[in-house]
């Protein structure tokens, strides 16, 4: 029988959602059992295991899944014998270090002989160890935020995207020691034919984040400019011109980079372009 590449998945939490998104925007379907602990897919080689995200990096260590999406947190912190194949997009967070916002953080230096409460001991020990630091490390599973109010800790280690929560618990972020995001890990004894599924899949993982990054433009060139307008859009091998039936004008047709897209845009106006249409690519292959 024809192998299948396992892919571990978080169950519930932040990381659900955009896992099972990324694989249908990758064209794989496995709308048959989310609420089991495992899903085929219909027409992709490959199973799904719903799992905690924690642990994740256990189960491909030990092959029991080939490969799994989690955060680069919790990649880290366990420090499994797993390979990080590919960064996702989603799931972006850092690792804080926090402080009660009346107190003076002047540096690392700070927490010398502080305690510090955080589910992240690992990743915190290796911190305070490359500052030559020497401070408590409480290990506490959740709402480590209340952690300071309690008088349980001096300062906390937690993950922080948009910082309400510290805020709202009177705290203020202070260092970041990690920035994280979602990523594939494998393990590392995969058979060729393993091997070979998951290429397939990174192919089209980064076809969708290419596509991403990526809009898609029309726009009515004055004639007389269309050299400077071209120009401008580089596009994926060169613009594509086309004439319009008015005279004097031409649709130009490119792909334009997320970063460089407002710079662009105003150049183009000034460089009389109109009609401007910009539209979001589904999958890009270059
Ligand atoms: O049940 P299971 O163990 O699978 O899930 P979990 O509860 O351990 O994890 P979950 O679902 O909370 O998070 C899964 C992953 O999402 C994390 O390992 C990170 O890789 C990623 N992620 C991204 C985050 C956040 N952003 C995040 N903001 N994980 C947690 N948070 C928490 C943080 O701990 C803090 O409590 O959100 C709060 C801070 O958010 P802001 O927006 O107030 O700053
Ligand atoms: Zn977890």
């Amino acid at each position: 029988m024809a192998q299948k590449l396992r892919l571990a998945i978080q169950k519930s939490g932040r990381l659900h959602d955009d896992s099972m998104k990324l694989l249908k925007e990758c064209g794989i379907d496995i709308s048959n059992g989310v609420n089991k602990l495992k899903a085929d897919a219909n027409n992709f080689p490959m199973e799904v295991f719903f799992l905690r995200d924690d642990d994740i990096p256990q189960y491909v260590e030990d092959g029991v899944a080939d490969i799994g999406f989690v955060g680069e947190n919790v990649v880290y912190e366990k420090n499994k014998k797993v390979t990080v194949a590919e960064k996702l997009g989603f799931g972006k967070c850092r690792l804080s270090i926090a402080v009660r916002k009346e107190e003076t953080y002047t540096g690392a230096a700070y927490l010398a002989g502080k305690k510090i409460a955080t589910s992240y001991p690992v990743l915190v020990q290796q911190f305070l160890n490359q500052h030559n630091i020497s401070a408590e490390i409480h290990e506490i599973s959740g709402s480590v935020e209340i952690a300071p109010g309690i008088g349980l800790a001096d300062a906390i280690c937690d993950l922080v995207s948009s910082g309400s929560t510290l805020f709202m618990n009177g705290l203020k972020e202070t260092e970041s020691i990690l920035q994280s995001q979602a990523v594939i890990i494998k393990n590392s004894d995969l058979t060729t034919e393993q091997e070979s599924i998951l290429s397939k899949l990174l192919f089209r993982i980064q076809s969708v984040k290419k596509a991403k990054n990526n809009k898609y433009i029309l726009l009515n060139a004055p004639n007389h400019n269309l050299q400077k307008i071209v120009s401008l859009l580089p596009g994926m091998k060169s613009p594509t011109v086309l004439p319009l039936a008015e005279e004097g004008w031409s649709s130009v047709h490119s792909v334009l980079n997320e970063n460089e897209f407002w710079d662009i845009i105003e150049q183009l106006k000034d460089a009389g372009a109109q009609g401007i249409l910009v539209i979001p690519i589904e999958k890009m292959i270059l």
